[in-house]
């Protein structure tokens, strides 16, 4: 088990959903996601995939789109 210290280690700001960092969270979120799950173009950095994983299981796939699209629908109420 890894120590628990957290005194000097980097904190890493992200919103969950919002892969591009850009402020808000929309389709290009998940053409981001999408091009990290196909790997094309840069692979993702930890904002990305800490952003991107919304269910936390480590993981960028399918279950993420999902769950951002569905964030993408209910942020316009
Ligand atoms: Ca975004
Ligand atoms: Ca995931």
């Amino acid at each position: 088990m890894d120590n628990i210290t957290v005194f000097g280690y980097p904190v890493i700001a992200y919103t969950p959903g919002d892969v591009n960092n850009d402020g808000v969270i929309n389709v290009s979120d998940i053409v981001r996601i999408v091009n990290i799950i196909l790997s094309t173009g840069n692979g993702p950095t930890e904002q990305e995939l800490l952003a991107g994983d919304i269910n936390g299981d480590g993981d960028l796939n399918v279950v993420d789109i999902v769950m951002i699209v569905i964030l993408i629908l209910n942020q316009g109420e």
